[in-house]
């Protein structure tokens, strides 16, 4: 993870980050303005779902979605570019690299693929991931991703609610917790040979969280399928919290009654809680979370944003939250 100074007012990314990040924000500044053409005229082609469907990548097969009617599950800020989306990202199983995913991960087969559901349910079955896909109507959501490095994306997903499968299994009244645990094949997973995380990574969620609407199981994005460096053929994604809470290529979906251990959290306790929530307030203990960067937008020396309490969707999952010491829960 980054290490910023907390002190300084603008922060610092370490020296070893700078030359790769810099370079990489050089270069698509580049292809955009070459996309672009003489007049620049693509830069503002953003213009709703029509502009979307019209620049889908065309490098996987489609998967389209409805667009949600789900409160809060659509901004209109413009997408971040597929190249970026897709080029920078964390999946540390291929690598810590932000651009070893994109390297590394065509190794990771997604067909056949099951996802195992267990635990404090009715219910417990085996999926297989084309029936999942289709256990519920596919919708489009575009939200925000705000990783607890400082930077954030904007993302088209397709998927559904993830209390679409919940609601399936039926959940018993001693479960009050969710736990995602996801693939670790050292086979085609590079990373799973490090000990920089002890494998499989695992996520988990109050059973309260896993239920609200706006928890996508996501199976696509930009209307094509995942590609496998944004966790292909299923992941979730929890948009009020920081990424890592989002777990990629999900194998196993367990409900319990304790609080699961968490990847990062076993890694370092005081610096990744189980909640994780998205809060410009709570530090991280060796970096502030006040503001972010949106990849795309401008390189190194572009003017930050300001982070927001639940990633700006306090109005939709403040309530989950109320009377919780947010310091104490971080
Ligand atoms: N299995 C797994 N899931 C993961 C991670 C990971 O390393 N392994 N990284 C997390 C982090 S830190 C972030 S910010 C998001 C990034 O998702 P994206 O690459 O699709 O933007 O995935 C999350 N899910
Ligand atoms: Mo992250």
């Amino acid at each position: 993870m980054r290490i910023h100074s907390k002190h300084s007012g603008f922060d610092h990314p370490r020296a070893s980050e700078i030359t790769p990040r810099a370079k990489y924000e050089q270069r698509r500044a580049l292809l955009r303005l070459l996309a672009a053409g003489a007049g620049g005229a693509a830069l503002a082609s953003w213009a709703g779902r029509e502009a979307l469907a019209a620049t889908r990548p065309g490098k996987l097969a489609a998967l389209e979605g409805q667009r949600s009617a789900v409160a809060g599950a659509v901004t209109m800020e413009k997408p971040t570019e597929y190249q970026d989306a897709t080029g920078y990202n964390n999946f540390y199983e291929f690598g810590t690299d932000k651009a070893d995913p994109a390297r590394h991960a065509h190794t990771l087969k997604t067909r056949p693929w099951t996802v195992e559901v267990e635990g404090l349910v009715a219910r417990p079955r085996r999926f297989d991931i084309d029936e999942l896909l289709k256990l519920s109507p596919q919708e489009e959501r575009i939200y925000r991703l705000r990783c607890v490095e400082g930077w954030s994306m904007v993302i088209p997903w397709v998927g559904y609610s993830l209390a679409e499968l919940i609601k399936r299994v039926q959940p018993l009244g001693s479960a009050k917790y969710v736990e995602f645990v996801t693939l670790a094949d050292k086979a085609v997973m590079p990373g799973v040979n490090g000990r920089i995380l002890d494998w499989p990574y695992t996520e988990g969620l109050r059973l309260d969280e896993a239920m609200h609407p706006l928890t996508l199981l996501a199976f696509g994005m930009y209307g094509e399928l995942l590609p496998n460096q944004n966790g292909a053929p299923v992941r979730i994604v929890v948009p009020w919290k920081y990424g890592f809470k989002s777990a990629k290529s999900i194998v196993k979906i367990r409900f319990t009654e304790k609080e699961p251990a968490t990847a990062w959290n076993k890694a370092a306790r005081n610096e990744y809680g189980f909640y994780s929530n998205v809060n410009p307030d709570v530090d991280h203990p060796r970096w502030s979370q006040a503001t972010e960067r949106r990849i795309g937008e401008g390189g190194l020396f572009a003017k930050k944003r300001k982070t927001e309490l639940f990633n700006g969707y306090a109005a939709q999952v403040g309530q989950l939250y109320a009377g919780m010491d947010l310091r104490k829960n971080y």
